[in-house]
């Protein structure tokens, strides 16, 4: 009997213990993810004990000053945390006040699926930036569903607006109608697509206003079926951030001339109109080679962009945006966002706030950025085949901007011209 108790009382001894063990544990955890706040689900299951020094290093809130020096940046093999990219926890460091952004619709789930796939493996899985998802019609439960699965950090689901998604009541209808059957007949790409052309003016105007958008600094474009074939050891955000980059890119080339017949006439029209607005060491000569009067169709490839909201939302862009979007030419012609955010870039911001990310490999179709340099390349564990390396090709325009940075040209890139 004395016996019988006994064991009784250690078994509730032990059990209490083990359910104190266990409380602790998840409170642990839990406050793991308030501190860092994200509370990302994909997280709660690392066990990685290497991990746990980087996991409970303390770092500043979002928007709270730091000294950069305390957390280095991995950018090189040689620099402190480079390795740590081998844990499965959170880098260590600051987060900057950005997301990552995707227009999309709900038929593109299963795309940008795989887009978010990649941009986890190679980066945000340790970083857990949030990404906000826009659409001129409400995101379905599928897709809502899957996205959130895959992103690590918060996602946000917006509709756009009708009015940024239509045609402004100045545009006569019977003459974009026109327009669109006249290009279909020359089989200009998406020649003949209304929708085509709302996206194009919705990511030249209106992405960066949109209220979802408003709760950050910097964005990062993704869009459905890319690729991403290098790690990405250091936070971009944070680069641009520190080093006072406004828009950064990792595709150029030159535009289909068709498309913008008079983008030019209309961008010498705002600089007659808002001289104020362009900066001095302007990055001019990357779209002139005539000084600015004529342009030479050289643009940044939008699909991919790491850039700043608040320079897009700056007086200088909108009044640029606002001029353009009077003359119509999104509707008259098929002007793309991407010549519309280089024109911009080109001559309202100092040609060193433009970043080349050479070791961000990225695939839209047609065209990859593959890293020049192979020690580069293996020391990112990159995928891509170097030979696809638009960047020293001869419709590339990458060459052009290294010349008018006085930059010197990656090793090898002699070998990746043709
Ligand atoms: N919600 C919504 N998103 C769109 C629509 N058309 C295009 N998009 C998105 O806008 C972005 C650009 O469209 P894409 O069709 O990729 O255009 P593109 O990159 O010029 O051409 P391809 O990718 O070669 O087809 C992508 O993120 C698309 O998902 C649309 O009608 N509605
Ligand atoms: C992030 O940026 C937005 C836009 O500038 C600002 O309204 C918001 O307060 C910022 N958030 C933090 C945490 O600094
Ligand atoms: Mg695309």
């Amino acid at each position: 009997m004395i016996a019988g108790s006994t064991r009784y009382l250690r078994f509730i001894l032990f059990a209490v213990f083990a359910c104190l063990v266990l409380y602790l544990i998840t409170q642990s955890k839990y406050n793991d993810a308030q501190e860092f706040g994200t509370g990302a689900p994909s997280q709660a299951g690392n066990t990685a004990a290497s991990s746990s020094n980087l996991n409970n290093q303390k770092r500043p809130a979002v928007g709270e000053a730091y000294n950069p020096a305390d957390y280095p940046m991995p950018l090189t093999p040689n620099d402190p945390n480079w390795d740590s990219i081998l844990f499965d926890g959170r880098a260590p460091g600051p987060r900057m006040n950005a997301t990552f952004v995707t227009l999309a619709r709900n038929s593109d789930v299963w795309d940008i699926a795989h887009s978010i796939r990649q941009v986890e493996d190679r980066f945000n899985r340790r970083y857990n930036y949030d990404w906000v998802f826009l659409n001129d019609k409400p995101f379905d439960a599928t897709f809502k569903k899957i996205t959130t699965s895959l992103v690590s950090g918060k996602t946000s689901y917006g509709v756009i607006p009708k009015e940024q998604w239509s045609f402004p009541e100045w545009i006569d209808q019977d003459k974009a109608a026109k327009v669109r059957a006249d290009m279909k007949e020359r089989k200009i790409i998406y020649g003949d697509s209304v929708s085509y052309r709302h996206m194009c003016r919705f990511e030249s105007g209106f992405f960066f206003r949109h209220p979802l958008m408003l709760n950050y600094e910097y964005y990062w474009r993704v869009e459905p079926g890319i690729q991403f074939y290098c790690d990405v050891h250091y936070d971009p955000f944070r680069f641009m951030a520190e080093n006072k980059k406004k828009y950064g890119f990792v595709l150029s080339l030159y535009e289909y001339i068709e498309t913008i017949p008079t983008l030019w006439e209309s961008t010498k029209k705002f600089i007659k109109n808002f001289p104020e607005h362009v900066v001095e060491d302007n990055a001019m000569d990357f779209l002139s080679d005539d000084g600015g009067e004529t342009y030479n169709k050289c643009h940044f490839w939008s699909n991919f962009e790491i850039g700043s909201l608040n320079w897009l939302r700056s007086r200088q862009y909108l009044d640029f945006f606002d001029l353009l979007d009077q003359d119509g030419g999104f509707f008259y012609e098929r002007w793309g966002d991407a010549p519309v955010h280089s024109i911009a870039a080109g001559l309202m911001l100092k040609k060193d706030e433009i970043h080349f990310f050479n070791d961000i490999s990225y695939k839209h179709t047609p065209f990859t950025h593959c890293p020049t340099g192979e020690k580069l390349r293996l020391d990112l564990k990159c995928s891509c085949n170097p030979k696809d390396n638009f960047d020293w090709k001869g419709y590339s325009c990458t060459s052009r901007y290294f010349d008018i940075m006085g930059l010197e040209k990656p090793e090898g890139y002699e070998n990746q011209q043709d």
